[in-house]
């Protein structure tokens, strides 16, 4: 499937998956440029959408523990293979990839709905980001080969895919869209294709 043009009002796309199945999004590119996949987990209630009010809910290689100038930045443990999760491993992501040169995948996150405490009578929508990294600085989409996005379900059957290289060219960063999952456990996916060329705190501030 194509993503829609920036700006265009996203459809709804059942990700056909049984209540509470574990999906994969993947992120695959090739090159030398550093691709990111991030992911919010937010939380509504029946009244407010859904928000992430906590930087735990936040999964992102920037969230991750580090040393910057002397300054301990981040909250997220990297484990020993190199990956990181929130919400006790509600979302799991991939060890991050500082070019595209692996054979296929080079970033994925993994989400398990059933480990998500979902609120009363509200939803859960798990925004997801594909970004340049900000220190190729000049650096679009339109630089970087193949970059595509690809869920999968738990069987490992592609249920969403995405070429971001040829539409979104001259940005650094595209919010794809949200998987939604409701009270029943239903998830759907809702596209919202949106590029843009600000920084990360942007996006994270449409959910906060
Ligand atoms: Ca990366």
């Amino acid at each position: 499937m194509n993503l829609t043009k920036p700006g265009e009002k996203g459809a709804k796309l059942s990700l056909n998956l049984a209540k509470d199945e574990v999906f994969t999004v993947q992120l695959q590119w090739d090159g030398s440029v550093d691709l990111d996949l991030h992911a919010l987990a937010c939380f509504g209630t029946a009244t407010e959408q859904p928000k992430v009010t906590d930087i735990e809910q936040v999964l992102s290689t920037y969230n991750v523990k580090r040393n910057i100038d002397g300054q301990s930045v981040g909250v997220l443990n990297r484990a020993v293979d190199g990956t990181f999760e929130i919400l006790n491993k509600a979302l799991v992501h991939s060890s991050d990839a500082t070019n595209g040169t692996l054979d296929g995948v080079d970033e994925w996150i993994r989400v398990d709905p059933a480990k998500l405490h979902r609120p009363v009578g509200g939803n859960v929508e798990i925004p997801l980001v594909a970004m340049v990294h900000p220190q190729n600085v000049g650096q679009t989409f339109a630089g970087v080969q193949n970059a595509e996005v690809v869920i999968l379900n738990s069987t490992g059957k592609e249920l969403l895919r995405a070429n971001l290289s040829s539409q979104f060219g001259s940005f650094v960063g595209v919010q794809m869209g949200s998987v939604m999952i409701d009270q029943s456990g239903k998830a759907e996916f809702v596209q919202t294709a949106v590029g843009f060329n600000g920084d990360f705190n942007a996006v994270l501030e449409n959910f906060s």
